[in-house]
C-alpha cells in the first residue's frame, strides 16, 4: 500500500528538465525554484528513509538557497547529531531525484531500501524548516505529500537559519542523554545562546556596538529575537537589511556573500571611521566583517580572521586555565586561505593547521577529529568543534589559581555559545563579540594581527568542469588533468615573487576557479590574468 501511495502521490510532482541529472552537492539540491517540488518529494522519501536507518531517530531538512539570487532555492538534509547528510547517502539521494516518473521513483524508493537495509516497519520522524524565500511555501507541500504518504510524523517549525534547524535536530535527539544539547524549541536555541553570552561576558568590558547586514533574509527576524533575550548592557547590536517582506531584496547587494565577492559593504554602506559592521547570509549561516578606514578605505574581516581571531582567544584561555598539556588546538582552512592567516597561526599562535578541501564537509570532518578544532572557509562559514575528549577534561579540571578559574568559566561557557553543528553566523555573532570585547579590541586592531597576502579570485566559465581534476592528496592544490595545465601555470608562476595559484573546478557552478596570491597587487592581476587564458 506505501508504494501505491508514493507513486500515487508523486504524480501531483512531475519531475522538470527530463535531460538533465541533478546532484546532491555540498549544498544539497540547489537550483532555481520552480524545478524543485519534484526534488523536494523525493527528498521527503529519503528523509523517511534515513530517520529508519538512524533508528527513528529525528532527521532534518533545510529549505534555503542561502546567498543565491530569490528566485532560487534549495534543500539538504540534516543526520541526528545536527550534521550534514552522511555522504554515503548522497548517491541514493541523486538517484530518487533522478527518477524520471512515478513509477521509476517507486521502483528506485524499492532499491534505495534493499541498499541500505532499512527497516521498513522502524519509526521514523522528519523535522524541517525554511528561509524567507516565497517559493518555500509550496516546496514544503511536496516534501510533506512525500512524507503523508509514506506516514511518517513530522513537524513543520516555519521560518528558521540553516543553524537554527541543525540545533533543533540535535536537541530533538539528545532531549534524554546525559547533555542535552538544549531546550527542544527555537526559543531554546535563543535561551543557550543568551545564557552563554551571559558567562563568557562576565569579566570583559562591553565593547560599543555592532551594526548587522542582515541580507534581508531570516536573519533579520532570529537576529531580532535573540537580541530579546541579550542582556542589554553588555552589547548593542543594530540591524539593517531587515526587508523580508520584499523578495527582491534577498541577498541583493547585501550581505555576506555581496560584500565578500566585492569587497565593499552593502547598498548605501557609510561606515564612520572603525564603526564595527558584519554581515549574515541568507540563511544566517555565513558571517563576515567589515569597517572603513579613514579616508573611506574599505576593509574586510573574512572567515580566515574569524578563525585566527577565535584561535587565538581560545588557545589563550586553554593556557591561563592550565589545561595546554591536555587540550590541543587545530585549525582546519581550504586552499582560498590567506597565506598570511595561514603563517600567522603557525608562527605566532603556534598552532597546527590543516588544509582540506574545499566544502564544509571536509572542513568539519578534519575538525571533529581534533581536540579543539576551529575551522572557517573565507567566505564566512564555520565554527569551532570540542570533541568529547575535550569537554570531558574541561568539565573534571580543577583549578590551581584565581586566573584559572575565569578563564576555565570562559572557555566553559564558550562550548555553549558556539554551534556545535554547523557554521552559524548569530553565534559566530556572538563568539567575535566576546573575542573583541575580552582583547579589548577595535576592528583595526583585529585587522593588524597580520597583513593579507595581495590575492585575487577569478573563475572560468567552462562546458565540461569534470575535465579539471586536482591530484588526490593536495587539497586541491595541484591539477593533474588537463596535465599541460599545471605545467603552464607553474611556468607562469615561478615568475611572480611569492607566487602561489591553483585551478580548481568548483563543486557548485559550471566554471573552474583560479585563485592566486603574490606579493605585489599588480603581480597577482597579472599572474592570475595569464594563468586564466591559459584556461580559456
Ligand atoms: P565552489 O563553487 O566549489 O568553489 C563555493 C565556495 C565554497 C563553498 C561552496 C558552497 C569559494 C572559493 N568556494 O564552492 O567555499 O562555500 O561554494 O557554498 O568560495
Ligand atoms: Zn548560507
Amino acid at each position: 500500500a506505501e508504494f501505491v501511495a508514493i507513486e500515487k502521490a508523486a504524480a501531483s510532482f512531475p519531475r522538470q528538465l527530463p535531460d538533465r541529472d541533478f546532484t546532491y552537492g555540498t549544498a544539497g539540491f540547489r537550483m532555481r525554484a520552480d524545478l524543485l517540488p519534484s526534488i523536494m518529494f523525493t527528498v521527503g522519501l529519503l528523509a523517511s528513509l534515513r530517520s529508519k536507518k538512524c533508528n527513528g531517530n529525528t532527521i532534518g531538512v533545510m529549505i534555503t538557497a542561502s546567498h543565491n539570487p530569490a528566485e532560487d532555492n534549495g534543500v539538504k538534509l540534516v543526520d541526528p547529531m545536527g550534521d550534514m547528510l552522511n555522504v554515503d547517502w548522497e548517491w541514493y539521494a541523486a538517484g530518487l531525484a533522478n527518477a524520471r516518473d512515478p513509477e521509476k521513483l517507486r521502483n528506485g524508493y524499492m532499491h534505495c531500501i534493499n541498499k541500505l537495509k532499512v527497516d521498513r516497519s522502524a519509526p521514523s520522524k522528519v523535522i524541517f524548516a525554511r528561509d524567507t524565500r516565497p517559493s518555500g511555501a509550496t516546496l514544503v507541500k511536496a516534501l510533506t505529500a512525500a512524507l503523508d504518504a509514506v506516514k511518517t510524523p513530522y513537524i513543520d517549525y516555519g521560518y528558521a537559519t540553516t543553524p537554527q534547524l541543525h540545533y533543533l535536530v540535535r536537541a530533538t535527539n539528545t532531549v534524554n542523554s546525559q547533555y542535552p544539547y538544549g531546550e527542544v524549541s527555537e526559543e531554546g536555541y535563543y535561551k543557550k545562546l543568551a545564557e552563554a553570552f551571559n558567562r563568557a561576558m562576565e569579566f570583559a568590558k562591553p565593547n560599543g556596538a555592532v551594526t548587522v547586514d542582515c541580507a534581508n533574509g531570516v536573519g533579520a527576524p532570529k537576529l531580532k529575537e535573540l537580541i530579546k533575550h541579550l542582556p542589554k548592557d553588555k552589547l548593542t547590536i543594530n540591524i539593517i537589511n531587515d526587508q523580508i517582506e520584499n523578495p527582491d531584496k534577498l541577498n541583493n547587494r547585501a550581505g555576506a556573500d555581496w560584500v565578500k565577492t566585492q569587497q565593499r559593504g552593502f547598498e548605501g554602506f557609510d561606515g564612520k571611521p572603525l564603526d564595527r559592521y558584519c554581515a549574515l547570509d541568507g540563511d544566517a549561516d555565513r558571517l563576515v566583517y567589515f569597517f572603513n578606514e579613514e579616508g573611506k578605505v574599505f576593509r574586510l574581516l573574512d572567515g580566515d580572521r574569524i578563525a585566527t581571531l577565535a584561535a587565538s582567544f581560545i588557545g589563550d584561555l586553554v593556557r591561563k586555565a592550565g589545561l595546554d598539556n591536555d587540550i590541543t588546538l587545530k585549525v582546519v582552512q581550504t586552499a582560498y586561505a590567506n597565506g598570511a592567516a595561514t603563517k600567522y597561526v603557525e608562527q605566532v599562535l603556534k598552532l597546527k593547521v590543516e588544509c582540506t578541501p574545499t566544502g564544509v564537509k571536509h572542513l568539519h570532518h578534519v575538525a571533529a577529529q581534533a581536540d579543539i578544532g576551529v575551522y572557517f572557509e573565507a567566505n564566512g562559514h564555520g565554527t569551532v568543534l570540542f570533541s568529547e575528549r575535550a569537554l570531558k577534561t574541561i568539565r573534571k579540571h580543577d583549578p590551581q589559581s584565581p586566573a584559572q578559574l575565569t578563564a576555565l568559566d570562559t572557555l566553559k561557557a564558550l562550548c555553549d555559545l558556539i554551534n556545535q553543528t554547523v557554521g552559524d553566523a548569530l553565534s559566530d555573532l556572538l563568539l567575535v563579540e566576546v573575542v573583541l570585547a575580552h582583547k579589548e579590541w577595535t576592528v583595526a586592531d583585529w585587522l593588524g594581527t597580520y597583513k593579507e597576502f595581495p590575492n585575487k579570485l577569478g573563475k572560468v566559465n567552462v562546458r565540461d568542469r569534470g575535465m579539471y581534476q586536482t591530484v588526490p592528496g593536495t587539497a586541491e592544490r595541484r591539477l593533474q588533468s588537463p596535465p599541460q595545465v599545471q605545467i603552464e601555470l607553474d611556468n607562469i608562476v615561478k615568475k611572480y615573487r611569492d607566487g602561489r595559484c591553483f585551478v580548481r573546478a568548483s563543486g557548485t557552478e559550471d566554471a573552474v576557479r583560479v585563485y592566486g596570491e603574490a606579493a605585489e597587487a599588480y603581480d597577482v592581476d597579472d599572474m592570475v590574468g595569464s594563468v586564466m587564458s591559459v584556461i580559456s
